[in-house]
């Protein structure tokens, strides 16, 4: 029924043949995993069991191409970093670009045949397109050969084109997170919303403008894929003059930008195993000593004397939020989510899935290797994983690890933060170190503001001492909507059922989502609405009790256009849930916990009552894409609804959101929604 954009794979070859000749990519030097001259493929030992090169022997060249295992048959043309992309550049007024990209997404492995050097020689596991892992085997899947996937960077209002091509065994979408799509919502990549899913063997060219900067990334919008590998940066630089943190740092490069990411082994997806930092770190758990081959630690190289932009995203699968910090500094945050705040200085920060942090580092400590460190909670607490990576002063010993503790304990990271060396002033803010540490987006601050009675009064508009709450945060910018306007409120939760069955069902307004057979953007004049749709009203209006039954259907909330919109999300869930939504960054302008189940489940009264605040419009709230729910609090957010659209809106976590903790917000009618160009209508 449908005509997608696809292209069958003769026509590929040619589009590689030609891409590939026209933009000068490098060639990938296509190493033959069973060559016999290679020495370290000598012994039985080194010889891993590797799909391919299983088939090779046993059915020689195989005729059809088996998309599950057999991608390295392909010559795929580019499997370039991007570091020489030509829009890879200083940022100038009026010069934007047209940057084209491929990414190929594939089945890959951690600790395959490309890693055999690596162990010998760590510049070898770079050039060889070794994921090393935390140094265990696993299938994964990858871009470009790459976890995280090639970073793309741009300037803003550069118009991209990327092609993406699917050599997995299933389907995929590629979405583009923090960018709302506002010309092009067919291009947001969320399946069966805004386009069908891309099969395999098909290509599909996203289009659209960059009309944002930002720390923003790319990842897979399909099942479990970007828990397998499938996402990485995707930073949109400013002008000098148009960014107003320019003045607080002399880098920013893309050395810099670190995916947190916790991971599985093989498909065992009901446990956390690792951490890693851009797809490297150390098993903790298999007590390797520190300096054992079979692990590497991320590297970040600087300066002394010169001050950095790094960026920290969060690509979490299960329920696994970070705090991040870098041992003997402090870290001057300026953005989160891809926007500009006031600067606050702070000895680490909290990140929930999806949420990224921009801070200045200032390499003016003495010159020696420091450990960053990433320590998980909740699900990874319990687990107790952590990870590490080293900042590396220019000066230092290359091969050495840093010489204090990967991790420290809460008491001795206050000792820690007292003992440094004082920074030298770094943007004027300097600060009178104090024994406690200053972190940002702690989610566990909230609980612990409102544990008691009188819980829900509190917002953590904290004086920004120590304990710097999410909602405390101040955007640079005014937020966009006049004095006294008038939200028309929407009222959401997050929350767990099992059904009879057994099964854990994640919900919002206590519906587990089942996707549609069609995508709703393109396919919308195709059903009638409240045939079609159903949300907490439409069930209630048929007698359905989702208290009391199983409610699984295509949640859809319909909200009008051009409307200041607000929404009040309830966790009744003890865990954390970061919450996003597609087509509209929006303002955090309350946080809180209540703390008990009853009082959520009728938080409509609560506010009512006057006891959710908000934070007053001078306040500047801080504008994100992703922010975290505490355990049995909520959020309230403020956007206007100038994208009309069918925008998904879900858990963060990728194990909730496959399981059910998802919706669409369908903002304006069938009119006001842009007509989809025919190539992708169906
Ligand atoms: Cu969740």
């Amino acid at each position: 029924m449908c005509v997608r954009e696809s292209k069958s794979f003769p026509s590929l070859w040619i589009i590689f043949l030609v891409l590939g000749l026209a933009q000068g990519l490098t060639e990938i030097d296509s190493q033959d995993p069973e060559d016999p001259e290679d020495p370290f493929f000598n012994t039985d030992e080194a010889r891993f069991d590797w799909p391919w090169s299983r088939n090779k022997t046993t059915k020689g060249t195989p005729a059809g191409l088996n998309l599950k295992n057999e991608y390295a048959q392909m010559e795929i043309a580019s499997f370039s970093d991007f570091e020489r992309h030509p829009c890879r550049r200083v940022c100038q007024q009026g010069q934007s670009q047209t940057c084209y990209y491929q990414l190929v997404v594939h089945n890959y492995q951690r600790l395959g045949p490309e890693c055999q050097r690596c162990q010998y020689d760590e510049r070898a596991c770079a050039a060889e397109y070794c994921l090393y892992g935390d140094g265990v085997a696993s299938p994964v899947m990858a871009v470009n050969r790459m976890i995280p996937g090639p970073p793309i960077e741009l300037c803003e209002n550069d118009t991209v084109v990327v092609d993406v091509l699917n050599y997995l065994g299933e389907a995929t979408t590629m979405h583009w997170h923090g960018l709302n799509m506002r010309r092009s919502p067919e291009m947001d990549g969320a399946p069966f919303v805004t386009q069908n899913p891309v099969q395999p063997g098909e290509v599909y060219r996203y289009e659209f403008l960059a009309d944002r900067s930002g720390s923003l990334w790319y990842h897979s919008h399909m099942g479990w894929q970007r828990g397998f590998g499938v996402a990485g940066h995707l930073i949109i630089r400013q002008t000098r003059q148009a960014n107003q943190h320019a003045h607080l740092y002399d880098y920013d490069l893309v050395e810099h930008a670190l995916m947190v990411q916790d991971i599985f082994y093989d498909h065992e997806l009901t446990t956390v195993r690792n951490i890693l930092i851009n797809g490297k770190g150390r098993n903790h758990l298999n007590q390797l000593p520190d300096n054992d081959n079979r692990h590497r630690y991320e590297r970040l190289r600087v300066t002394p004397g010169y001050r950095y932009r790094m960026r920290v995203l969060l690509n979490g699968i299960a329920n696994c939020p970070v705090e991040f910090s870098i041992e003997q500094h402090k870290l001057l945050i300026i953005s989160t989510d891809g926007n500009d705040i006031e600067p606050v200085l702070a000895d680490g920060f909290f990140l929930t899935s999806a949420e990224r942090f921009d801070f200045v580092l200032e390499a003016s400590q003495v010159a020696k290797n420091y450990w960053i460190r990433v320590r998980g909670y909740e699900q990874c607490e319990d687990l107790k994983l952590y990870q590490g990576a080293v900042l590396s002063y220019r000066g230092a010993t290359r091969s050495e690890l840093p010489q204090g503790n990967i991790m420290v304990s809460r008491q001795s990271r206050a000792l820690d933060s007292d003992n440094f060396l004082k920074p030298t002033n770094i943007s004027g803010q300097s600060k009178a170190l104090s024994a406690a540490p200053v972190l940002v987006n702690d989610y566990r601050i909230m609980s612990t503001i409102a544990a008691g009675p009188a819980a829900f009064l509190r917002l953590a508009t904290a004086e920004k001492d120590n304990n710097v709450g999410t909602v405390a945060l101040r955007s640079l910018q005014p937020v966009p909507w006049p004095r006294n306007t008038k939200f028309r409120t929407y009222y959401s939760s997050f929350s767990l059922r099992r059904a009879p069955n057994g099964e854990m069902l994640f919900q919002i307004d206590e519906i587990s989502y089942i996707p549609p057979g069609i995508s709703l953007l393109q396919g919308r004049h195709l059903f009638q609405d409240d045939g079609y749709f159903c949300n907490r009203s439409s069930l209630a209006a048929q007698g359905r009790n989702c208290q009391q039954n199983v409610c699984e259907c295509l949640n859809v909330i319909r909200m009008p256009a051009y409307r200041p919109i607000e929404m009040v999300v309830a966790n009744y869930m003890v865990n954390t849930h970061p919450f996003h939504i597609h087509g509209s960054s929006f303002h955090l302008v309350g946080q809180g916990v209540v703390g008990n189940m009853e009082d959520l489940r009728n938080i409509q009264q609560l506010d009512r009552q006057g006891l959710l605040p908000r934070l007053p419009d001078h306040y500047n709230a801080v504008r994100k894409d992703s922010v975290q729910i505490p355990g049995l609090g909520y959020i309230i957010v403020r956007f206007i609804s100038n994208n009309p659209g069918f925008w998904l809106y879900h858990c963060h976590v990728e194990a909730h959101a496959v399981q059910g903790m998802m919706a669409v917000l369908k903002i304006g009618e069938n009119h006001q929604i842009k007509r989809i160009p025919a190539r992708v209508r169906c």
